[in-house]
This record gives C-alpha cells, structure tokens and sequence, in this order.
C-alpha cells in the first residue's frame, strides 16, 4: 500500500511524460469530437427533385440545367440527372449542383429511399394550382424525406417549390400550400404513430407527439417559394442552391 502510494505521488502532474500523456488523450478526445461533428454535418452530393406527379419536376430540371423548357413534358419513366450552375443575382457564377428528377408516380418511387442516402438536399415540387387533390401525395413525399434517417442526422435543407405560380387565378398562396402540407403531415404522422411499424424511421425528426406538428421547428430547415418552372421564373431556387455551393 506504501508503495502504491509512493508511486502515485511520483506520478505527480508536474511531470513532463504526465504531461504529454494528458495532452495525447486530450488532443485524441479533441479529434473524436471533430470527426463526429463532421460526419454529422456531411453533405451528400444530389439536390433531389421530389414531389406528386405533375407538378413540374421534369419541367424545373431543364430549366436549371440548361435554361430550356421543355413544354408538355410527358409523365417520367426514369430519373434525369444533370448538372446546374448557381448564379447569384449579378450572374456570377458561384458553383455548380448535381440535381436529380426523379418520377412522381408512386409505383417509380421506390428509388426514393435509396437517394436519400447521398442527398445534399430536396426541393419538394408541388402544383399550387392543384394542391388540394395532391395534398396526400405531397405529405407522403415530405414525411419519407423529413423521416429519413439520413436526412434527419444530417438536417438537409427543404426547400416546398410553389409552381404554376404563373396560372395566377388558379395558384395557391405559397402560405397556403404550406399550411396545406403541414397539416397533412400532421395527420399522417398520427395515423403512422397509431399504426406503428414505422421502425427504422426517424419520427421523432417530426417533433413531439404531443404537439401540432410545425414546419418551422423541424430538426431539417424547410423553406417554400412561389415559382413558374416553366416561365423560367426560378430565382428562389437558385437562391436556395447557392447555400450548398
Ligand atoms: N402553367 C405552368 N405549367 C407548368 C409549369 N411547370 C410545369 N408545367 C406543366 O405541367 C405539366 C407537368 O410537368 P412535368 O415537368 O412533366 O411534371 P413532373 O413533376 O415531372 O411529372 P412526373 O414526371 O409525372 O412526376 C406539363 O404539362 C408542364 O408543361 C409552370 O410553371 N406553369
Ligand atoms: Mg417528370
């Protein structure tokens, strides 16, 4: 015991090889935490264009690959890839995203999950003409991405794309839209709440139970614009890329 003790006070804090054993754990425990955080902020390399058939996803895509529009863009089969400039509002170029289209239609869908994985971030696009009747589709969208493992440990940013805002008796307030979603989602997530089975799902990414269900306090931060993908009017998606560049 005398001996324990006397060794331990030669290990005094004051000495160098203590001192550099202290500094290797700290620095190593420093490392750790940089690496975890860097992990949980990584960033996928696609902005997904997601949302109900019909709502434009084909039509948006060209326009910001290549400025085209493509009028009366039939139902997709498959994904579109291409890459997009981002320019700010002086037209400088700023960088470049990788967006993907991906079908609208339920049965082409399935993909979804799997893009998930290397998303950077989604741009739901919805018709503001005609959200009413695609409201449940929507909602499904939103809550497969907001519900995302992924999606929910990385927090990629949503971006709720208004279009048709051209049809401007027909389309929907983007305030409107939102709310429209909103309370959707809500309703959703009780049913899948009471239903169960949802394992594997981040639910929680939604908010508390408990509480009506905003899109304003989502772990993932959701933001909604009015555009006309086909009029070219798509200023508020480019905003929105130039923070992932
Ligand atoms: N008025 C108006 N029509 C649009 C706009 N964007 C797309 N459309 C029309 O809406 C229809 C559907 O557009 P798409 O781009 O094919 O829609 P999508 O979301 O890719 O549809 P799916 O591939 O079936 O999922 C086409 O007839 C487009 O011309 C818009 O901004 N304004
Ligand atoms: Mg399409």
């Amino acid at each position: 015991m005398a001996d324990l003790q006397s060794k331990m006070a030669e290990l005094s804090l004051t000495q160098p090889e203590v001192q550099v054993a202290l500094a290797v754990v700290a620095a190593t425990i420093l490392l750790l935490v940089i690496l975890k955080l860097l992990a949980g902020k990584k960033r996928g390399s696609a902005v997904l264009l997601v949302g109900p058939c019909n709502g434009g996803k084909t039509t948006l895509f060209y326009q910001l690959k290549d400025g085209s529009t493509r009028l009366g863009t039939v139902a997709s089969m498959q994904e579109n890839e291409g890459l997009c400039q981002v320019r700010n509002e002086k037209d400088r170029v700023l960088g470049s995203v990788r967006v993907l289209d991906l079908p609208g239609h339920p049965r082409l869908r399935s993909k979804l999950e799997q893009y998930l994985k290397d998303a950077s971030a989604v741009v739901l696009v919805i018709d503001s003409a005609d959200i009413t009747p695609n409201k449940t589709e929507a909602a499904e969208d939103l809550f497969e991405v907001l519900t995302h493992p992924v999606v929910a440990r990385r927090r990629l940013p949503v971006l709720l794309a208004c279009n048709k805002a051209d049809l401007e008796t027909q389309a929907h307030s983007v305030d409107f839209c939102r709310r429209t979603i909103e309370k959707q989602l809500d309703a959703m997530r009780k049913t899948r709440l009471a239903l169960g089975g949802d394992a594997g799902r981040a639910i929680a990414a939604l908010g508390k139970p408990d509480k009506p269900l905003s899109l304003g306090a989502l772990r993932s931060p959701i933001s909604a614009a009015s555009i006309s993908a086909e009029k070219g009017d798509v200023v508020e998606v480019m905003r929105f890329f130039s923070k992932l560049v």
